[in-house]
């Protein structure tokens, strides 16, 4: 029933946060809500969820053939959606709200060498906006010849009792190919809901579609569906795998478990296996700027039950923020991004823009350009 998820204490603070949602729209990332509801986890650590499966990003070079990649690329991206849109719910009980990174916050992580990958695995996450957040991410797998660059912000508004978020930006893999040919694949992200609000215990279901477009003109359509759609079951998804308007291969399943490959009859993908959460330095190697270091106060007195402290050192981090912008502005200066350049336009998703073809997608996006100057462990 109605809030059965909600401590008994925090239920008023529930019910008029619910409220507010209503009335909130654009970003709720800002909003303040009771404690039960706060994640200890800053949103600059969600991009390490694109390769929690690090043998399936590496493999995309492997491919013999563009069918090959582009099938490859699918499997790993598919392989994701797990770790970004339902582990959580299995580690903290629910979908929960992250902290909320700083302008100039970094997240910087690795995914160490293995038989099954070529090489290590990098991660440098800058938060590249605070208002709105737009986090910018870079994975890289030097040996293989497989980079990711992307950003994420959300539009939130709230529809028939759900939170419905569309995320905005999208993200680039190019791979190496044996030929020494670089291909690219424009990413874009699917739409979210967040259901099970009245019950205080959010969780995700994916909708609408997602669109994986390679310069090679393989494109995968993704469409994501939830409880009695496709089945009744939840977190279902169909890709149709296209080249030049023809249909290659439709791949159907659970996007959370496994799914098949309808042509062939084959097992396409399956996250039944363990994931590999990114690996941090230490905190006494950390610097100032790094998630985990920042915000070490805050998501211990969020871990303990201790909100008072959670939320004193919540406060020193915003006056600090707020007094940095203050001497910007009276110094006529901007703050300085650290590893990404701005650009209006992206080149890349503007050339490839053209094989999209009538996916109702924007003509043009902003994107982050890596400058190649993080840290390799
Ligand atoms: C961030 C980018 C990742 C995928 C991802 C997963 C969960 C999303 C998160 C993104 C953005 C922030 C988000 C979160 C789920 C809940 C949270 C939308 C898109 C909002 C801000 C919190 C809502 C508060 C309720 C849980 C009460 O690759």
């Amino acid at each position: 029933n109605y809030q059965q998820a909600v401590p008994a204490a925090q239920k008023s603070t529930w019910a008029s946060f619910v409220k507010s949602l209503a009335s909130v729209s654009g970003d709720l990332s800002s909003m303040t809500a009771p404690p039960f509801i706060l994640s200890p986890t800053s949103l600059t650590e969600f991009p390490a969820y694109w390769n929690e499966r690090p043998a399936l990003f590496a493999a995309i070079a492997d491919g013999k053939t563009e069918e090959d990649r582009a099938l490859a690329v699918l499997k790993w991206f598919i392989s994701t959606l797990k770790s970004q849109y339902t582990s959580r719910n299995e580690s903290m009980g629910s979908e929960k709200k992250p902290l909320n990174p700083v302008l100039g916050e970094l997240f910087y992580g690795m995914w160490p060498d293995a038989p099954d990958r070529g090489g290590v695995t990098t991660l440098v996450v800058e938060q590249v906006s605070h208002h709105p957040p737009i986090t910018a991410f870079r994975i890289e797998n030097k040996a293989k010849g497989v980079v990711l660059t992307g950003h994420n912000a959300q539009k939130t508004s709230f529809s028939a009792g759900s939170i419905i978020v569309k995320q905005v930006g999208h993200a680039l893999l190019t791979v190496q190919t044996a030929e020494g040919a670089l291909e690219e694949y424009i990413i874009t992200l699917p739409k979210l809901r967040i259901d099970g609000i009245w019950y205080g215990s959010p969780y995700i279901e994916l909708t609408d579609t997602s669109y994986i477009q390679s310069s090679t003109g393989w494109l995968s359509t993704v469409d994501y569906k939830g409880k009695g759609y496709f089945s009744g079951k939840t977190h279902q998804f169909k890709a149709t795998v296209t080249k030049d308007g023809m249909t290659k291969h439709v791949i159907d399943g659970l996007w959370h478990t496994t799914s098949k490959d309808t042509t062939t009859g084959a097992t396409f993908h399956d996250v039944s296996s363990p994931k590999e959460e990114v690996v941090v330095a230490p905190l006494e190697e950390q610097g100032e700027w790094e998630s985990r270091k920042l915000w070490f106060n805050v998501a211990k007195g969020i871990r303990e039950g201790n909100y008072d402290a959670a939320s004193k050192d919540k406060t020193r981090i915003e006056v600090d923020q707020r007094k940095r912008r203050q001497t910007e502005r009276e110094a006529g200066t901007t703050w300085e991004l650290k590893h990404f350049t701005h650009l209006d336009n992206d080149p890349v998703y503007e050339r490839l823009y053209k094989l999209f073809k009538g996916t109702g997608l924007p003509e043009k996006e902003d994107v982050y350009v890596y400058r190649d100057n993080g840290p390799h462990p």
